[in-house]
């Protein structure tokens, strides 16, 4: 890139790369546009509590459990809250899907728009400052616009999704999103109060040397699991494991890696949820140039059943997603013989 394009787009406000880019939508309404920008601004909210974190009286449990039997934390009630304001206030979304609300949350039915949310991932490290993020994805409706919600416009498969990011919270608070069009990141500058264009085009490594995975669960792994991680040993691979999905992803994104939650004895179908997301990141990573499977097929091509499905993901650089399902074939293969 030569040094005049360089410096007319690094440091884009988000406002305007989206309304810039708002013409390679045939037909665009300035809806999804809009309702990128109300994302953005909950994200600035949440930024903001996240970072009274240890001041004010926002951390720690909350008292309840969510729908996955997970207990909430204050600061997950907090983001749900002021996301689902946010969206509903900009009228664009006709639903919302929710990791920490049991049922679907309808709004307004005369919009287009449905989104499927993870407020905050990473609840067990909001009270140790440890980075957390919120993940999304953005789907079109499928029924009349005007007519009640049904379920076939929430379960869509990830490959359905108009858009998809996440934002970051940590050393610096970014916003890293995607409407199909290749990735972009933006850093939130807190004395200008905006995001601003950091990361043009983001790509994925093809091979990568980090992988990341729970290993303290690795007797309960399956086989194939089990090798590939000695492979990874015998390689010299280094672990990284934050156990903050988005802050996990977002390093392997940037240097190339492998994260994975396969199942487990005590999780037979993993632990990740498959709206709000393993698809978001799917969509991220292939839009990157990575892959993302459920160890057999495309996390996108899933057709969900239920609003807080879960399966297992490998997401994350190609050449290592493909070596991870290498093992999975041969021991399946093995085990037919
Ligand atoms: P958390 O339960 O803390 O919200 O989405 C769930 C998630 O975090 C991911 O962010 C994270 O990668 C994973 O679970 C951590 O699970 P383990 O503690 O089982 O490793």
């Amino acid at each position: 890139m030569d040094k005049e394009t360089l410096g007319s787009t690094i440091g884009t406000t988000l406002d305007r790369f989206i309304n810039d880019k708002q013409g390679e939508f045939p037909f665009a309404t300035g809806e999804l546009s809009q309702l990128l920008r109300d994302i953005a601004l909950a994200g600035k909210i949440i930024n903001r509590e996240v970072n009274k974190s240890g001041l004010l009286d926002i951390a720690g449990a909350y008292g309840a459990t969510n729908v996955q039997g997970e207990e909430q934390q204050k600061l997950d009630v907090i983001a749900d809250i002021r996301f689902t304001r946010a969206l509903k206030n900009g009228g664009e979304v006709c639903a919302i899907i929710s990791e920490e609300e049991d049922d679907l949350i309808r709004l307004n039915a005369n919009s287009r728009y449905v989104v499927a949310m993870d407020p905050l991932d990473g609840s067990s490290n909001i009270d140790v400052n440890v980075s957390i993020g919120t993940i999304f994805s953005i789907y079109r409706r499928v029924s009349p616009i005007g007519t009640p919600v049904q379920m076939e416009d929430v379960l869509q498969k990830g490959d359905n999704q108009v858009a998809a990011g996440y934002i970051l919270y940590g050393s610096s608070t970014m916003l890293v999103y995607t409407t199909g069009h290749g990735v972009n990141g933006f850093t939130f500058e807190p004395t200008l109060g905006e995001f601003l264009l950091s990361h043009q085009n983001m790509k994925c490594p093809k091979a990568g040397s980090i992988y990341s995975i729970n290993e303290g669960s690795y007797q309960s792994f399956e086989p194939s699991v089990k090798e590939y991680l000695q492979y990874c040993k015998a390689e010299n691979y280094s672990a990284r494991y934050i156990g903050s999905l988005v802050a996990d992803f977002h390093r392997n994104l940037l240097k190339g890696g492998i994260y994975m939650y396969p199942s487990t004895e005590k999780a037979p179908n993993g632990k990740l949820r498959l709206m709000y997301e393993c698809n978001c990141l799917a969509f991220i990573i292939e839009q990157a140039g990575g892959m993302a499977t459920d160890g057999e097929q495309r996390v996108m091509e899933i057709q969900p059943t239920e609003l807080h499905q879960r399966v297992p993901l490998f997401i994350g650089s190609p050449d290592m997603v493909n070596k991870a399902q290498t093992y999975r074939k041969e021991f399946a293969t093995a085990q037919k013989d």
